[in-house]
């Protein structure tokens, strides 16, 4: 980037005040991580974050890469977010302002909140869920979402949240992988004006059978619609509870206490549950919603994400909330009713923090850019003071943009790089301190080792593309696969990289500036709109369709608005299809992945061959097909190929 980076400096307006401002104050910040990585973070552990019993120790190595923050402090998340801010006097503020599909507009203060909490917290307690518990969340975006969560980590059960966009199957096996005691779910979710399914889904997996463990299914009734309902084991919400204390003593755990478990596609078998801590977890939330979003007081955050990812983990439940900020939650899409959704929001709410995915940006851009009318230009977005982007490289024309149309010009862009697996922000500009380059994450947050490095761990030189790694562990790490702790080790610290995690990105550093840029993950895993996704898993989906799939191979495309999209390969059992046969089948396909899934993973494009090119050993060539995939000229040595005739028949599209 250094000869042709154009660098945006930090605006006096945003170092004004902010919680670091200026670049010596952030190299200040590094410099006392470096000195004392334990010693830095335990004062921030101790700044951010309310303990009952303090702990002693910051950092245990002893079980490395097992590695435990804070072990032998107590503390309870729901505490932290909720109880302490009313204790203060800040029970009145805000805390959600929640935005219904259709506008309705519903305020939750802190007060309101925590008393929720509690009465959600004794009804889970009524129904016999205890500490240590597995309580899966099937929910759409709401306060209830929001209240379920706070209410397991109130008694110290360990939630699993899992996205209202995948399919029965997919549930089933987050279901039966937590061994779950409870389902939290709702009748239906409302987006974008349809009313879409969930308890039905719930009743499905549980059909599907392995799902013994679930004793209740907990209803929130949204739409109203009526649904089957199983009388030993579906009860509402409401029902619930209603008739509860709106008060419930927190259950203090150890900061190892598993606070949550998050599914996410690794790139090989199944998605993997990653299991995040309760203390360190938490510590990593507030200082990171602290200092990469400088919220004050008085600012308003809205983070678009959903519940069901990370991001709406740490930047909706626990982050905002644990440093007591005011922030929107909002239910639908932003097309509906019509593409300026979000501009309108951010201008009805006045939001001064705004935080989306470049996917959500570059469709919007198109979307403005055919209609005057949703363009960020017709509505007053002078509330705003900080932009966020998230989930996928932001490429620089949508940088600029963003910036420009959204931002004023006067909005410093924070380009977060993270992972589910990192609990939090890892590499990221700080609003108020760091320049900015359009496509860069610029620079690791204060206390995070992140580093290039070559396949045997070695540094490898500014300006030159190696693996991204961190060097040094950090409170809001991923604690343990869930019930796969050698799968852990294997996929975050392989034995050649020097006991470093392994993020699975690569990455390089700007020869002069050292900032560093995401070139994308190194392995079978694909970005689709933000949403994380394996190859391997999509494959697996697609051969399971005995009746008509023989073999599949799934490859990712560069797309424009989306970042990637599906490209499957298909040998069919019977014979090739080609013509209306070949998108009839393709059309069965897709179905059948959703089914499997969940809509998110279906493929974009569906192509069929009579094999799939394979070398003489029998690999699939997998870089051959990404280039078919692109339509591409094959430029590549295709001599090992023991199938050449087959390349004309895939790149035929349907
Ligand atoms: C938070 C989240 C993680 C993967 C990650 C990387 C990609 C996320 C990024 C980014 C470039 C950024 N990613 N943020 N790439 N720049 N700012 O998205 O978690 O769903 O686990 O995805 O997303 O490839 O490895 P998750």
């Amino acid at each position: 980037m250094s000869e042709k980076a154009i660098i945006y400096s930090v605006p006096e307006a945003a170092m004004k005040g902010a919680h670091v401002s200026g670049m010596p104050a952030y190299l200040k910040l590094v410099a006392e991580a470096d000195a004392d990585h334990g010693a830095y973070w335990g004062r921030l552990a101790r700044e951010f974050v309310s303990w009952k019993t303090p702990f002693t120790e910051s950092l245990d190595e002893r079980e490395a890469p097992f590695f435990k923050w804070f072990e032998d402090g107590t503390l309870n998340a729901s505490f932290n977010c909720l109880d302490r801010h009313v204790e203060r006097g800040q029970g009145d503020k805000v805390a959600i302002l929640f935005e219904a599909d259709d506008g309705r507009i519903n305020r939750v203060t802190y007060s309101d909140l925590l008393a929720r909490t509690c009465r959600m917290a004794n009804a889970l307690k009524a129904r016999g869920v205890k500490k240590g518990d597995r309580v899966v969340i099937y929910m759409s975006m709401s306060v209830e979402g929001v209240v379920a969560m706070q209410a397991c980590a109130r008694i110290g059960a360990t939630h699993s949240v899992v996205f209202g966009g995948f399919s029965a199957q997919s549930l089933r096996e987050r279901i039966t992988g937590a061994s779950a005691v409870m389902v939290i779910t709702a009748d239906e979710q409302l987006r974008g004006g349809k009313q879409l399914p969930l308890k039905a889904i719930v009743d499905e997996a549980m059909a599907l059978g392995g799902c013994e463990s679930v004793k209740d299914v907990i209803v929130y009734r949204r739409t109203g619609r009526q649904i089957a309902w199983e009388a030993s084991r579906d009860r509402w919400m409401h029902e619930e509870t209603q008739a509860q204390a709106d008060t419930c003593d927190p259950e203090w755990v150890g900061a190892e206490h598993p606070l949550f478990i998050l599914y996410t596609s690794g790139s090989t078998g199944n998605p993997k549950g990653v299991q995040h801590s309760t203390g360190g977890y938490l510590v990593h939330a507030a200082v990171s919603s602290t200092w990469t979003f400088d919220l004050k007081d008085d600012d308003v955050f809205w983070c678009t994400a959903d519940i069901g990812w990370v991001t709406g983990h740490t930047y909706i439940t626990y982050g905002p909330l644990a440093i007591g900020a005011t922030q929107i939650i909002f239910e639908g899409v932003p097309t509906y009713p019509d593409a300026g959704r979000f501009w309108k929001m951010i201008q009805d709410h006045k939001v001064s923090v705004f935080y989306t995915a470049p996917t959500a940006i570059r469709s919007l851009i198109k979307a403005a850019e055919a209609n005057e009318a949703v363009h960020p230009r017709s509505y007053d977005l002078g509330s705003l003071r900080i932009l966020g982007s998230v989930g996928e490289p932001i490429n620089p024309a949508a940088w600029e943009w963003y910036h420009q149309h959204v931002g004023g010009g006067r909005c410093p862009i924070v380009d977060t790089f993270w992972q589910t697996e990192t609990g939090g922000h890892m590499i990221t500009p700080l609003p108020g301190a760091t320049p900015l380059v359009p496509g860069s994450c610029t620079l690791p947050f204060p206390g995070i080792a992140a580093a290039v490095v070559d396949e045997t761990g070695n540094d490898v030189p500014n300006g030159q593309g190696g693996l991204l790694v961190v060097k040094k562990p950090w409170p809001g790490m991923i604690r343990n696969i869930w019930g796969d702790p050698e799968r852990f080790k294997s996929s975050y610290f392989p034995p050649e990289l020097k006991g470093y995690y392994l993020a699975g990105d690569g990455a390089i550093r700007d020869a002069e500036s050292g900032y560093f840029t995401i070139t994308g993950r190194i392995d079978d895993v694909l970005n689709v709109s933000g949403h994380r996704m394996g190859t391997m898993e999509i494959e697996s989906a697609l051969v399971s369709c005995t009746a008509l799939v023989a073999e599949a191979a799934v490859v990712g495309r560069p797309d424009e608005t989306t970042g990637e999209t599906i490209c499957a390969f298909v040998v069919l059992k019977g014979p090739r299809p080609t013509g209306d046969e070949a998108r009839k089948v393709a059309t069965e396909l897709r179905n059948w992945v959703a089914k499997a899934i969940g809509p998110i993973a279906k493929p974009k494009d569906i192509r069929f061959g009579d094999n799939l090119p394979k070398t003489r050993s029998g690999k699939i060539m997998r870089r051959l097909l990404r280039s078919i995939a692109k339509d591409e000229a094959i430029t590549q040595d295709i001599s090992t190929l023991e199938n050449p005739a087959v390349l004309d028949q895939l790149m035929e599209r349907n």
